[in-house]
């Protein structure tokens, strides 16, 4: 069924558009058998508590069978599923005990590397004229018998390692434990499609395309992302695999511009539903040293970013609207006030985010103001990122307690400690010990508290997410923002047709008076709100700190 939208242009209406997801990290969300890690049997067990939050689909982090060099983004059999999360009876039972509640479940599809564990890299390695030679990219060594060329792994280092068996060098852009595939060979991506087909045939609702704007590599010239065939391959693999269903696919691109976003999730493009853009998260990082070293907070610069990708991708493409995923700190602790000012903060985050135009994700534990965690040692993390940059922090003579503290702020631990779900001990995520330590919060930041406070942040998103089922403007609406440059409030309308949706918020711990444009002093019903409801926008406000509220008018 099309709709209007305001510019008159037609937008197909997907059932995406009005849903939310909801992110789980296996590991680290419901241990079923106490041995510390999360599983399967766990996250089926927590599906009502997912129903009651109103989410549509589950986006699970991978949970297929892996050497876990990095927690499983590092596959070495993609039919099979990891023993440690269960068994592929568990997975279908997830599924269909998932469709049950109206929820669907949607895969981390990892395929711009394997594991060095894969029998395709295992093959690889034998000899240069092996079969599975060009399943990945090898090539000779230097002049000087160093690297090929000197492009740099994710994770610190060269991205080439050498193979003594057969004196080549292998690609790889994330761990040496990662070696990525060669998509220029045609069976790579046949296999590929075969495997996501197999899934599909499953039931599963989608996928979230890890890395996806690297397929297109062309290592030789040292170009990574927005390779020349990147869109060739994945209009190859959507006419080979989902072309034909109704799914939600997400690519996760750090490259996105709006311009790339348009050839992704165009609506004639026949790719991807949306992408994630990380523009809102390194717009905050520091221009040398990256997420290691944040920048002082800048609204004026967030709302920038957040204003061009929704007016580029207003008639055509489609957002993916985040604060966080296992990948980034906790969001209320990067944005927010998440001691002085938790509930208000993290009820604000959720309120800018969640009435913007754009499918909103939601990472667990984020929904009951999760925090990042205050490790005080390095032998508390996990991570492999994190355990690397350290080792290489250390050489270049950084100290520990400095690398700590921009760890604690921007590492990847942060969002991988165990879900919080009670007060009992280990915050209820597990009868055994965690795999990683609990964020010692528990005791007050759990669900079960969450859920039974009518003012909690729990409730909050609740309202939020069935707020943009109950109003076409939330999904549909025209974004303008205003106040541009106000380095506190962030401000902006959603318009479709008569109705008009104004948000005010502030990212202010202190009071900030407001002189609000003419345009906005309105009356109407205030849909949400974190102090207290006023069905006025009047022309002078007074904003609590965190103060967040949403006025729905009809013209
Ligand atoms: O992340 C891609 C990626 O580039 C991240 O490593 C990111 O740069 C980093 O976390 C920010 O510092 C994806 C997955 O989300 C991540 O968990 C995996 O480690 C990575 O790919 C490799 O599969």
């Amino acid at each position: 069924m099309p709709v209007v939208v305001p510019d008159n242009t037609v937008q197909d209406i997907k059932w995406w558009h009005s849903a939310t997801v909801y992110q789980v990290y296996p590991r680290s969300f419901c241990d079923s058998d106490g041995d510390g890690i999360g599983d399967i049997p766990g996250i089926t067990s927590r599906l009502d508590y997912l129903q009651q939050l109103g989410i549509d689909i589950i986006w699970l982090s991978p949970i297929y069978q892996s050497p876990m060099d990095d927690n499983g983004y590092d596959i070495s059999d993609y039919r099979a599923v990891a023993p440690e999360f269960g068994t592929l009876e568990d997975f279908d039972r997830l599924v269909s005990e998932a469709r049950a509640r109206g929820i669907g479940i949607i895969l981390d599809l990892v395929v711009n590397h394997t594991s060095d564990e894969h029998p395709w890299f295992l093959q690889s390695r034998q000899t240069a004229d092996n079969p599975f030679r060009d399943f990945y990219i090898w090539r000779k060594p230097a002049d000087d018998g160093g690297p090929p060329n000197d492009l740099q792994s994710s994770f610190g280092g060269p991205a080439w390692s050498l193979d003594p068996t057969t004196g080549e060098y292998y690609l790889h852009l994330f761990s040496r434990r990662q070696p990525d595939l060669n998509w220029e060979n045609p069976k790579v991506r046949a296999e590929v499609y075969a495997m996501m087909n197999w899934w599909l045939d499953r039931g599963i609702a989608g996928f979230r395309m890890d890395v996806i704007d690297y397929i297109g590599k062309q290592v030789d010239r040292q170009v990574v992302t927005d390779g020349p065939h990147l869109h060739d391959y994945l209009q190859e693999m959507n006419a080979s695999t989902f072309g034909g269903r109704d799914i939600l696919t997400v690519g996760e691109t750090w490259s996105a511009t709006p311009g790339s976003a348009l050839l992704y999730s165009g609506r004639d493009r026949k790719e991807l539903c949306m992408v994630f853009q990380f523009e809102h998260v390194t717009q905050q990082w520091d221009a040398v040293h990256g997420k290691w070293r944040s920048k002082p907070f800048d609204l004026a610069g967030l709302k920038t970013v957040f204003g061009k990708w929704q007016l580029a991708l207003a008639n055509d493409g489609w957002n993916a609207l985040f604060w966080g995923n296992h990948d980034l700190p906790r969001a209320v602790s990067r944005y927010g006030d998440a001691t002085g000012y938790h509930s208000q903060s993290a009820k604000m985050l959720a309120t800018v985010l969640h009435l913007l135009k754009g499918t909103p994700f939601v990472y667990q534990g984020e929904e009951i103001g999760m925090t990042n965690m205050p490790f005080t040692s390095i032998d508390q993390y996990r991570d492999i990122e994190t355990l690397n940059m350290h080792r290489l922090q250390m050489e270049a003579g950084l100290s520990p307690e400095e690398f700590i503290r921009g760890a604690n702020e921007s590492g990847r631990d942060n969002a991988r400690t165990p879900m919080q779900w009670s007060a009992a001990p280990h915050g209820g995520f597990s009868s055994g010990t965690p795999w990683i330590e609990v964020n010692p919060n528990y005791v007050t930041v759990n669900a079960e508290r969450a859920m039974t406070n009518d003012a909690s942040i729990w409730n909050h998103y609740r309202k939020l997410i069935a707020l943009r089922k109950a109003h076409p403007v939330i999904v549909y609406g025209d974004y303008q923002p205003w106040l541009d440059q106000h380095p506190d409030v962030f401000v902006y309308t959603r318009r479709l047709e008569e109705v008009r949706l104004i948000v005010v918020a502030s990212f202010s711990p202190g009071q900030v008076r407001l002189t609000v444009p003419t345009e906005l002093v309105a009356e109407g019903k205030c849909i949400i709100w974190n102090y207290d409801p006023s069905d006025k926008i009047e022309a002078e406000m007074v904003l609590e700190p965190y103060e967040a509220i949403a006025l729905l008018t009809v013209a």
